[in-house]
C-alpha cells in the first residue's frame, strides 16, 4: 500500500520548544538484520559450502547439491502432466519453481563459482571459463553452433535424446532428471511464441557440442584424467546454467498466465463459470496513477480522471522501482478484473487529502457501487475523528461498498504509553533504551528512500501535552527532528521526520516529552499516565514493533471493509499485515485476501502487500453485487464475513473473520 503523506508539519531549527537532552543509548541492541550483515552472512556460509566442496572427490559433492535441486524441480514440472492439471496446477507450479530457485538462488551461485574455480585449477586460464559462459549464454551463437553441428535433430524430443546420451556416456548415473527436465519445460512452454521454443531447443543441444568444441579448443597437454575432469566441470556447469535461467523461465511462464494467482485462492473462477462476472457493477478505483493501455483492464474502463495537482514524487511503500505508481494502480486494477472480468472501471488518480475527497465526490456523482482504495494514512489516528475517515464514511451511506487496506505496518509500528523512570524526560522503549532502532540499508541509502516517521497522541483527559520527535544517525548524531508546539487544545497532537539518510547502520528514533503546557509544568515528573503515543516508520521496521492496533487510516471508518494479507501460496499471515482494533477499538482487518501474485503490471514480479488483497475484496465485492445492487455496504460486509474460510470460530485482529472465499456465489443458484 501507498503511504500517501499530506499533512507534512515543517520542522525548522528555530521551531524548538525545548532543549534537547542529548542522552539517548548510543548502544542500541541490532534487532534487525539488515542487507549488509545478511550478505556477509551468506558470504560465510558460501565460502565454507566451498572449501567443503573443493575436498570431496572427482565434483561428486558439487554434483549432487545440483541433482538436489534439479529434483525438486523435476518432482514440480511432473504435477504439470497429471490429468488433472489445469491453469490453477500451472500457477501453483510456476509459483514453486520460483521458490525453488530463490531459495537456492545462492547456492546456484556459489556452485557456479566453485565450478569455474575448478575449470581454471586445470585449464590454468580464466579466458576458457569465460569463453564457456558466452558459448552458454549467448543465444546467437550457440544457435549457430546447433545448426551447424546437429541438423539431423530438430526437433525438441530428439534433441533431449541426444542430451541423455551424452551423459550415458560421461556419467556414471543417466541424467533422466535432465531429460524430465528438459522435455517437462518444453511441454508446459507449449503455449509459448514459436521463437521461445526455437530458444528451448537451441539450449539442449548446445551442451553437448560446447563441451565437445571446447574440449577441441583446448589445446593444452593436458593428462587424460584433466580432460575428463574438464568436460565434467563443462557437464555440471550447463546442468548449473538451466537451473540459473530458471527464474526467467518462471517468469515467462506466470505471465502466460490469464488471471492472478489469487482468482484461484477465492474460487473466483468456479464463479465465473454461473455467469458471475461483476457486469454492470461499477467500481471505482483510487489510485496514484493507471496505465489505461494494459490489456486487462482497457476493456473495462468506463471512466478516467485525474485528481492530482501535479507530480509530487512521493514513494510509494510498497514500490516495485517505478516512483510514480503507474504499477501500483494498474496493478490494483488489474486484480479487479482478474476477480471481476465485467466490471466497469472508474479509475481516479490522487494522492493527497484534498485530491482523495474531490475523487470520492466524483465516485459518489457517478454513482457507482464499489470503491477500493489501497492506500492509507499512517500519519492520521484511527480513532474516527480525521477526515479521511468520514469522507469514507460518507460514501458508505450513499450506498457504496468502501474497500480499504489495513495496512502493511505490523513490523513498523510502536504504540503504548510514556515510561520515564530515570525521570530525565525521554521516554524508554524498553528498560534504559531510550531509542528505537531501525535499519538503514546501503539500497536505502543509494535508493534515496527517505526515514518517515510519525507521531501521534491522545489527550484522554482533555489535557494539552507536548511530545517530540528525534531521530539519531548511526553516529549517535541528532540528525532531524519534530518540535513542534502544542500549547492550546486545537494544536494537533502530532511530529513527523521525513529525513533522506545519507549513511547505512543502525538510526534511531526518540520520544521527549516538552511538557504540559495548561498547568505550565514543564518537569519530566508530571507526565501524562494516561497519553498513549503511536509511532509509525514508514519505510523501516522498528526495533520494538507493536502489531496491535497497527491498522491505518480510514480502517477506522465504519462500514468499510479493511482487508488484511494472507500470502496467497502457503497460507499464513503476511508478518506486515497490519493489525487491529483501532484507536477506538472496531475490530480490523474485517477479512483477508491472497497476495504475492503476479499481475501484467509489475510484469510478472510478485505483488505482496495489502495493496493487492484489497482488489481481490473489491473483486468479490463486485461479484456479489451484480445484479444485486441494491445490497447496502453492510449486506455486503455481512455476507462476506459468513463466507470466509475459517481458521478459528472468532474473529480475530489479525485475519478478522478469515480469507475470503467466492465459491458460496457459485453454490447460490
Ligand atoms: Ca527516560
Ligand atoms: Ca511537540
Ligand atoms: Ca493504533
Amino acid at each position: 500500500m501507498s503511504g500517501v503523506d499530506f499533512i507534512r508539519t515543517p520542522v525548522s531549527l528555530t521551531d524548538v520548544n525545548k532543549p534537547i537532552f542529548y542522552d539517548i543509548k548510543s548502544n542500541y541492541v541490532d534487532v534487525i538484520p539488515d542487507e549488509g550483515i545478511l550478505d556477509s552472512l551468506n558470504d560465510l556460509v558460501s565460502k565454507e559450502n566451498q572449501a567443503s566442496k573443493n575436498t570431496i572427490k572427482e565434483y561428486s559433492g558439487i554434483e549432487k547439491q545440483i541433482d538436489g535441486i534439479q529434483t525438486k524441480v523435476v518432482s514440480e514440472l511432473s504435477k504439470l502432466d497429471g490429468e488433472s492439471s489445469n491453469e490453477r496446477t500451472s500457477s501453483q507450479v510456476t509459483y514453486n519453481l520460483y521458490k525453488i530457485y530463490k531459495e537456492n538462488k545462492l547456492e546456484i551461485a556459489s556452485l557456479e563459482k566453485s565450478i569455474n574455480e575448478e575449470i581454471i585449477k586445470i585449464t590454468g586460464e580464466e579466458s576458457t571459463n569465460n569463453e564457456i559462459n558466452e558459448d552458454n549464454n549467448a543465444d546467437a551463437e550457440s544457435s549457430e553452433r546447433t545448426i551447424e553441428s546437429s541438423e539431423e535433430s530438430t526437433d525438441s524430443t530428439e534433441n533431449s535424446k541426444s542430451i541423455e546420451e551424452s551423459s550415458d556416456s560421461e556419467v556414471k548415473d543417466p541424467n533422466t532428471e535432465t531429460r524430465q527436465l528438459e522435455s517437462s519445460t518444453d511441454e508446459s512452454r507449449k503455449a509459448r511464441t514459436s521463437s521461445s521454443s526455437d530458444s528451448t531447443k537451441q539450449d539442449n543441444v548446445s551442451d553437448d557440442n560446447s563441451i565437445k568444441k571446447d574440449t577441441r579448443s583446448l589445446n593444452k597437454n593436458l593428462s587424460d584424467v584433466e580432460v575428463k575432469k574438464y568436460e565434467k566441470l563443462i557437464q555440471l556447469q550447463n546442468k548449473l546454467e538451466k537451473l540459473s535461467q530458471l527464474e526467467g523461465i518462471i517468469k515467462e511462464e506466470r505471465m502466460d498466465h490469464k488471471v492472478s494467482e489469487g482468482v484461484y485462492s477465492i474460487n473466483a473462477d468456479i464463479v465465473h463459470t454461473k455467469g458471475i462476472t461483476g457486469k454492470d457493477v461499477k467500481v471505482a478505483v483510487l489510485d496514484l496513477s493507471f496505465d489505461l493501455s494494459n490489456e486487462k483492464i482497457a476493456d473495462n474502463i468506463a471512466d478516467t480522471k485525474s485528481f492530482r495537482g501535479g507530480s509530487s514524487g512521493l514513494w510509494t511503500q510498497q514500490h516495485h522501482g517505478g516512483t510514480n505508481g503507474l504499477e501500483h494502480g494498474t496493478a490494483v486494477a488489474e486484480i479487479i478484473t482478474d476477480v471481476a472480468p465485467d466490471a466497469d472501471l472508474y479509475l481516479y488518480e490522487m494522492d493527497t487529502d484534498v485530491e482523495f475527497v474531490a475523487a470520492v465526490d466524483e465516485a459518489i456523482a457517478n454513482e457507482v457501487d464499489v470503491i477500493a482504495m489501497a492506500a492509507g494514512w499512517p500519519n492520521l489516528p484511527t480513532d474516527g475523528t480525521s477526515h479521511i475517515t468520514k469522507k469514507v464514511e460518507e460514501a458508505i451511506s450513499h450506498g457504496i461498498t468502501f474497500v480499504v487496506p489495513s495496512g502493511n505496518f505490523a513490523e513498523k509500528h510502536w504504540e503504548g504509553k510514556f515510561v520515564d523512570s530515570n525521570l530525565n524526560a525521554w521516554h524508554e522503549f524498553d528498560e534504559y533504551d531510550e531509542g528505537m532502532s531501525i535499519s538503514v540499508s546501503k539500497s536505502q541509502v543509494l535508493a534515496q528512500q527517505p526515514i518517515m516517521v510519525y507521531l501521534n497522541w491522545n489527550n484522554p483527559l482533555k489535557d494539552v501535552t507536548d511530545f517530540d520527535l528525534i531521530l539519531l544517525d548511526p553516529t549517535g548524531n541528532i540528525v532531524d527532528y519534530s518540535a513542534n508546539i502544542q500549547k492550546v487544545q486545537s494544536d494537533r497532537s502530532f511530529e513527523s521526520i521525513h529525513f533522506v539518510p545519507q549513511m547505512e547502520g543502525l538510526y534511531a528514533i526518540g520520544i521527549s516529552y516538552a511538557g504540559n503546557q495548561l498547568d505550565g509544568d514543564l518537569t519530566a515528573a508530571n507526565i501524562p499516565r494516561d497519553t498513549i503515543l503511536e509511532v509509525f516508520s514508514v519505510n523501516n521496521v522498528v526495533e520494538y514493533p507493536i502489531a496491535k492496533s497497527s491498522v491505518v487510516v480510514p480502517a477506522d471508518a465504519r462500514g468499510a471493509i479493511v482487508v488484511g494479507a494472507v500470502n496467497s501460496q502457503n497460507g499464513k499471515t503476511e508478518s506486515f499485515s497490519s493489525q487491529g482494533p483501532t484507536n477506538h477499538g472496531k475490530l480490523a482487518p474485517d477479512v483477508v485476501g491472497p497476495d504475492g501474485v503476479t499481475t501484467l503490471a509489475y510484469n510478472g514480479d510478485l505483488f505482496y502487500g495489502t495493496s493487492a488483497t484489497t482488489p481481490y475484496v473489491a473483486g468479490l465485492a463486485t461479484l456479489m453485487l451484480q445484479g444485486n445492487q441494491d445490497a447496502s455496504p453492510v449486506d455486503v460486509l455481512e455476507q462476506m464475513k459468513t463466507n470466509t474460510v475459517k481458521t478459528t470460530t472468532e474473529a480475530s485482529n489479525d485475519i478478522g473473520y478469515g480469507m475470503i472465499d467466492a465459491s458460496f456465489l457459485a453454490n447460490k443458484n
